[in-house]
């Protein structure tokens, strides 16, 4: 496994979960000097990241993955709209993402923008549209070389999908086999019975973890045993990135420090 750090480069995600929001240079400067393999973005659109290619060179970091976030956060688009034109720019939005990340051989996240139903929709159709939406952006990726992270969120986000066995369930659904789990403890720490045997379940799914706390800050300043969980990752052979997506609390450097703290000690 290996260790990610998260940098937004969105100004509306200032209060974000994300532990750098100084721009890429600052943020992929800090992540190397703390020991990181790479680094996960958050951007404000897919327009291109020109001094990206450099800065991951001149720190030998790799891209771990892309958030289309944004496109929920500052453009109000969700994949599951009631609007087909609405949804239609959705889907262009996390296709321009997927582009994106693909130039640096790294894969895109759909999390907030899953929407939730009840705005328009009612709940067999926002699953629905969501399906069809993972069923043709599954294949956009895999013509890029790239896998596509499907992220449940806890209840208090979506009312689509809330566990990693729900997001199994979908998986198992599509035609595509181009979709992976992103598992993020702390919406699984509100809604898993038991996180590491919710892993375990998942098994191959799995193709991406936000590796913090309970709290949302770095893994090791909340309540959460990792210990069984990474246990459980190695069971099922992940050899993605934990990436810390968490709250740079008490600071940023504290936070990226004390996830690799946590992931020396227990990987
Ligand atoms: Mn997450």
């Amino acid at each position: 496994m290996k260790s990610a750090i998260t940098i937004s480069l969105v100004e509306e995600a200032r209060k974000g979960p994300f532990v750098y929001h100084d721009g890429l240079a600052d943020g992929c400067a800090r992540a190397a000097a703390a020991g990181f393999d790479a680094v996960e973005i958050f951007v404000p659109s897919f327009d291109p990241l020109p001094e990206l290619a450099g800065l991951l060179e001149q720190h030998s970091l790799k891209l771990a993955a892309i958030g289309t976030g944004a496109g929920w956060v500052k453009h109000k688009l969700s994949l599951t709209d009631g609007d087909p034109d609405k949804r239609a720019k959705a889907i262009g939005y996390v296709k321009g993402v997927i582009d994106l990340a693909a130039e640096y051989g790294a894969p895109a996240i759909i999390g907030s923008m899953q929407g939730k139903s009840g705005e328009g929709t009612t709940h067999e159709q926002a699953i629905g549209y969501l399906k069809e939406t993972l069923n043709a952006l599954g294949p956009y990726a895999k013509e890029k070389g790239q896998p596509l992270f499907y992220e449940p969120l806890n209840r208090y986000e979506t009312n689509l999908f809330n566990t990693l066995t729900e997001g199994v369930e979908v998986l198992e659904s599509l035609a595509t086999d181009n979709v992976k789990l992103l598992a993020d403890l702390f919406h699984m720490n509100i809604e898993e019975a038991d996180i590491a045997q919710a892993v375990l379940g998942a098994g191959t799914h799995v193709g991406h973890v936000h590796f913090v706390d309970s709290n949302r800050r770095a893994a090791g300043l909340g309540h959460m045993d990792h210990g069984p969980i990474v246990e459980a990752l190695k069971a099922i052979g992940y050899d993605g990135y934990l990436c810390a997506e968490a709250f740079p609390l008490p600071d940023a450097d504290t936070c990226a420090k004390t996830t690799i703290e946590t992931i020396k000690k227990l990987v």
